[in-house]
């Protein structure tokens, strides 16, 4: 390859970023006073950005680089790129979706039976010595059986739907649309799907979706419901979240992700009835080799013919 045309943006999986390195002689965007130097110099250079959904290109990135074609995610969620911004300026956008599906959905079903059933309380229980001291753990909650509410009946919603089905769980779910065929019952709204046991949230992140379970929505859910976040953190309005818990008026939630990663709102941690992950939802070993993979498809493919192997919707990006 004559030029370097392709930049790092954000930290990556590190074989990823020495793949970049050695494939692609590729540059990594610096942070802090030699950024706009780095820019300057060589923002013209670069044909694609190669970033995750944690750091993404905004607007501003994108007009330092007048050159760029193409954004290409690791990760499906493309919420922290400006994909209306790409649209504008002809830059198509790639993402990894089904490769992460599965083990995403596992995640959502882990975390509502550890939420449930309180194995991360009830481990620390027993590794405390409370077991031989205070006597037996404190009776939880079935998982099996339950009422189950979905946000966003998409790959994931859908995978956790069947996981949960086998579980015996009655499934519901709310979406931007009826999805045809689907043999759950929908929602119209987040609220009205709320009258269920438990509320697991699998939309996309981004403006459309901000806040969407708010506290009307987690009144809905009651004090005796459960809440399960694999999504966003936007997704959720986070003040409302841990206020709800804090007074009791929501039994328990397991949750993957926040709004301020990798900021955890204090409160929670002191809170037995919630799980927090670190938004490990996809985070396996033979899941991440096949982001990476998929990844550096797009790239290659981007590169060689001007086209994606797996695109970002351009109906995701009008519907904006
Ligand atoms: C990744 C995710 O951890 O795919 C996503 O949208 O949230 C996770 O699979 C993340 O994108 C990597 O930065």
């Amino acid at each position: 390859m004559s030029a370097r045309q392709v930049l790092q943006v954000g930290p990556l999986k590190p074989s990823l970023a020495q793949t970049l390195k050695d494939t692609y002689d590729a540059f990594v965007l610096p942070d802090g006073e030699e950024r706009s130097a780095f820019l300057t110099e060589h923002g013209p250079e670069i044909r694609a950005v190669v970033t995750s959904g944690r750091t993404g290109v905004d607007a501003a990135l994108m007009a330092a680089l007048p050159n760029l074609g193409a954004v290409v995610n690791f990760g499906v969620g493309y919420d922290t790129t400006d994909v209306d911004e790409a649209a504008r300026r002809g830059v198509v956008v790639s993402n990894t979706p089904d490769v992460l599906t599965d083990c995403v959905a596992d995640t959502a079903v882990g975390l509502m039976i550890d939420t449930m059933r309180q194995f991360a309380a009830a481990d620390r229980y027993v590794r405390a010595g409370q077991w031989s001291a205070s006597g037996n753990f404190p009776l939880t909650r079935q998982v099996s059986n339950r009422r189950v509410g979905i946000i966003g009946l998409g790959r994931i919603g859908s995978a956790i739907a069947k996981r949960l089905s086998a579980f015996g769980c009655t499934i519901a779910y709310h979406n931007r649309r009826r999805v045809e065929g689907s043999p759950y019952t929908y929602y119209g709204s987040p609220v009205e799907l709320a009258a269920v046991e438990v509320l697991i949230v699998a939309a996309a992140g981004g403006a459309a979706t901000a806040k969407l379970v708010n506290r009307e929505v987690l009144e809905a859910l009651g004090p005796d419901g459960y809440l399960v976040n694999i999504a966003r953190g936007s997704v959720v309005d986070e003040e409302a979240l841990v206020a709800a818990l804090r007074d009791g008026r929501l039994a328990g939630a397991g949750l993957d992700v926040f709004a301020d990663e990798p900021n955890v709102p204090a409160e929670l941690l002191a809170m037995d009835n919630v799980v927090v992950l670190p938004h490990v939802g996809s985070g396996t070993v033979e899941t991440r080799a096949a982001m990476e993979e998929l990844t550096l498809r797009n790239l290659e493919s981007y590169l060689a013919t001007g086209a994606l192997v797996t695109p970002v919707p351009t109906h995701a990006i009008a519907r904006r």
